[in-house]
């Protein structure tokens, strides 16, 4: 063959041979990026690079315009990429789905669990069941009642005298229709309605919404939540009293609790005291929750005031009685140390949320 004709031929194979290369090297790059949204990955592949019009078949074929010396090489080259789109059809093959993974009973047990978006019950509802529950176990019973009260159940049947602050305009929401009603300061007025029923002896706690014209603050709302208790019967005695709320002490606290009494007054019980209990945070030694005294006051009581008992035609000589009331929200700040009334009412999903776990 003539020089230039040979040289032209050599040129004319070696590109040819660059061009199978740069086609190797583009087919090896397609199926290393091989993905798929279909089900069958291993078949979509295998038909796509090794079935028998599959790319890999075809570029078997360009075999035929390598020079003879460059055969070898190309060979090598071309079974190299062939094994790799082997490997790559296998390792699809066996690989597993992310569906099948997930309908699988092989899970991985030591993952983290999917936290499920449950709700929470708000601390108030919380408490006021706990409480609720600790009274139900000693033969107490719920009663309710309405919200608008009239004069009568709120104050006159208890005992509050005409000129009694807690009547004025200023401490009461009054309806503007009809001035004898007005939102119920203390639940109480269920009390009174019980009683009236005149079913002795009587056993009964009263929980609810209570409503006082206050300036809302850190420690004031215009409503809160109350329990309040009641027990008549003959005989009952301070005594009782103490015990029940010993009992409901530590219930609610701790097993150790201690509880102390400091005389009161309020005008529907005679005697009256305020409960404390030994402070929950330093257990007695003083601090910033109790004021340095080791005592924090949790509700107050006393033994119904006869006038009280007579207004709701229940012989007071032959029946004694003792009550107490406290605000949910008090026992709820001590219980959580939670220091801003207002959090209970403004649905903070971060406030809300850290009673998910509680019961
Ligand atoms: C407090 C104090 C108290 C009562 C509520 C009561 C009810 C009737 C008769 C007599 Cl029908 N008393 N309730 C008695 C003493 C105290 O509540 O600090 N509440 C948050």
């Amino acid at each position: 063959m003539l020089p230039f004709f040979k040289n032209l031929l050599v040129a004319y194979l070696r590109a040819r041979m660059e061009e199978l290369k740069s086609k190797i090297s583009e087919l090896k790059e397609s199926i290393n990026q091989f993905a798929t949204e279909e089900k069958n990955k291993a078949e979509t592949f295998r038909i796509r690079f090794l079935g028998s019009s599959g790319l890999v078949k075809k570029i078997m074929g360009e075999m035929r315009n390598v020079a003879p010396e460059n055969r070898k090489q190309a060979g090598l080259a071309l079974n190299a990429l062939k094994q790799f789109a082997e490997e790559k059809y296998n390792q699809l093959k066996n690989s597993v789905s992310p569906e099948a993974e997930r309908t699988s009973n092989h899970q991985d047990l030591t993952l983290p669990g999917n936290e499920l978006p449950v709700g929470s019950r708000h601390p108030i509802s919380i408490v006021r069941n706990r409480i609720i529950s600790i009274f139900q176990r000693i033969g107490f019973t719920v009663a309710e009642g309405p919200e608008v009260e009239d004069d009568w159940h709120n104050f006159t049947a208890l005992n509050l005298p005409e000129n009694h602050p807690a009547r004025d305009m200023q401490d009461t929401f009054y309806v503007r229709r009809n001035p004898d009603w007005m939102l119920r300061t203390h639940t109480s007025s269920v009390q009174v309605r019980e009683m009236e029923r005149g079913e002795l002896p009587i056993r009964i706690i009263c929980p609810g919404r209570v409503y006082r014209n206050e300036t809302i603050s850190a420690r004031a709302h215009c409503f809160f939540h109350q329990v309040e208790g009641l027990y008549v019967e003959e005989n009952a005695s301070f005594a009782d009293l103490k015990q029940t709320l010993y009992f409901f002490a530590r219930e609610m606290f701790f097993q150790d609790v201690k509880i102390r009494f400091r005389p009161s007054y309020f005008p529907f019980t005679e005697p009256s005291a305020e409960m404390d209990i030994s402070c929950l945070i330093c257990g007695g030694k003083g601090c910033n929750v109790c004021k340095h005294t080791g005592w924090v006051e949790i509700l107050g009581c006393g033994m119904v005031h006869p006038n009280v008992l007579e207004n709701c035609k229940i012989d007071s000589h032959k029946y004694t009685g003792f009550a107490f009331g406290m605000g949910i929200e008090r026992i709820t700040m001590l219980k959580y140390q939670i220091n801003d009334l207002r959090l209970f009412s403004e649905n903070d999903v971060r406030f809300l949320k850290q009673f998910t776990h509680a019961i």
